[in-house]
């Protein structure tokens, strides 16, 4: 978004972000010395070039200057709230998409709602603020890889609105707009290396410079009823219906990346480049893609061949180090829409779904938390206590750990669980990551 709305900055100046950071002060701290100025690295085997974003005008810190950041967020001139706080930042129910009024930020904001901690929270309490002083709402504007994300977070914050006050929550789902998008860009997380970079070609010091890949795609569902910047004029499609680019998006990329992920960092790749150039992977998401997921997806938005391949040739990008350990983060959060929803549709259809159950099984061998030399995994992920114990009472029993993490019903939901030809599927292709390893159980499936 930054890059975008940089690049409007040339025809229209009047725009900028304010930066809201949810979790740390980092990004704030190494910012604020340059003026929110960052280096973005544009970098594959064809080169790097790099450019300076001038489009961020201030990044607060949540938890020491919530008030000025709630400040911003009733400031008439604000337009648009946008999110980019990973699955993990919503405190839903990653199966239902509902609001988890359990979640220990839910609870918090519930208690102290002049104090919220949550994105949700910051969102309720701005928008009360805004109607309390006759100020038009902003539009929410979620740019993280949920399904129908402006409709699974408008339902979220009106969730939590309803616990708190219905004429509120009332006043939202009426006025308050929610348009769904699909944002695609690699962007590693920003290392050491590329500070050393930024310095070896420039010659300064960037506390946060940012790497990502030449490809980029915005599509978005056109409904700012208090305006918007001018983002066609710089590469962002507007549409009407953003599901089927999402769906072929979070169902072809990124089910290909988390299995590439699991399977990947099992088998000691630690980059997602490494790992593609394995005969075996290559081929298994090659395959995963083409014989699983393709078939569920609208077959007339683009070339679905081609984007196939032009996936596999991001993945490949030498230039970018993307770990697999970054991608194997939250996977509780991002199974769902990743790779559950191709393999319900399939079975709707009772249509193989072997590879993709492939990648399913990856992922509860990878949060057992050791790996194949029996070392530590560090698994990150918000159920991660919960999937430790799960694993530990399964005492190594394949089918055991199957049906414990299959009772994850905030991954697999009530029917997933019970479908047999699912189940089987996952406890075979356990035993065989447990027996064969991970490079040689795809060998074996493709
Ligand atoms: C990745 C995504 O870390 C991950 O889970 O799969 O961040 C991916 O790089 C982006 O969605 C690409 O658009």
């Amino acid at each position: 978004m930054a890059v975008y709305v940089d690049d409007i900055l040339c025809v229209d100046p009047t725009w900028g972000i304010i930066g809201g950071s949810l979790r740390t002060p980092n990004t704030r701290d190494a910012l604020a010395p340059q003026d929110f100025l960052y280096t973005l690295l544009v970098r594959s085997e064809a080169g790097t070039s790099t450019r300076i974003i001038g489009s961020i005008l201030k990044v607060l810190d949540a938890a020491s200057q919530r008030q000025e950041l709630i400040a911003s967020m009733i400031d008439p001139r604000v337009r648009i709230v946008s999110l980019t706080v990973t699955e993990k930042g919503y405190c839903h129910d990653p199966a239902t998409g509902e609001i988890d009024p359990c979640h220990p930020e839910i609870l918090h904001d519930l208690a102290a709602p002049e104090e919220p901690v949550s994105a949700p929270g910051l969102i309720v309490r701005a928008l009360e603020l805004r109607r309390a002083a006759g100020i038009a709402p902003f539009t929410v504007l979620c740019c993280d890889n949920l399904p129908q994300n402006g409709r699974t977070v408008s339902r979220i914050v009106v969730g939590l609105a309803t616990m708190r006050d219905k004429a509120l929550a009332d006043h939202i789902a009426s006025a308050v707009s929610f348009p769904s998008t699909m944002v695609d860009r690699i962007v590693p997380a920003t290392s050491e290396e590329d500070r050393t970079l930024i310095r070896d070609l420039q010659g300064v010091e960037d506390a946060w410079p940012v790497v990502t890949e030449p490809f980029t795609q915005w599509v978005i569902e056109d409904r700012f009823p208090t305006g918007r910047p001018p983002l066609e004029m710089v590469g962002a499609e507007f549409v009407s219906d953003v599901r089927p680019f999402e769906l072929m998006k979070l169902r072809m990329l990124n089910g290909s990346h988390s299995t590439i992920a699991y399977l990947g960092y099992l088998g000691g790749y630690a980059y997602v480049n490494q790992a593609i150039e394995d005969p075996a992977l290559f081929k298994l998401v090659y395959s995963l893609m083409t014989d699983e997921v393709m078939s569920t997806l609208r077959q007339d938005i683009c070339d679905l061949g081609a984007y196939r391949d032009a996936l596999l040739e991001r993945f490949r990008n030498p230039a970018l180090r993307h770990r697999t350990w970054q991608i194997a983060m939250d996977g509780s959060q991002k199974l769902p829409q990743r790779l559950l929803g191709t393999i319900r549709d399939r079975l709707a259809e009772n249509l193989p779904i072997s590879l993709t159950a492939l990648g399913v099984a990856a992922w509860m061998r990878y949060v057992t938390g050791r790996d194949e030399q029996g070392s530590e995994i560090d698994v990150k992920d918000p159920l991660a206590p919960r999937l430790r114990q799960i694993s530990e009472a399964a005492k190594g029993s394949p089918a055991k750990l199957v049906d414990g993490f299959l009772g994850v019903s905030e991954v697999f939901g009530e029917d997933l669980p019970r479908n047999e030809a699912f189940r089987v599927a996952i406890v075979n292709h356990l035993t065989s990551l447990f027996h064969r390893g991970a490079l040689a159980t795809a060998r074996l499936v493709c």
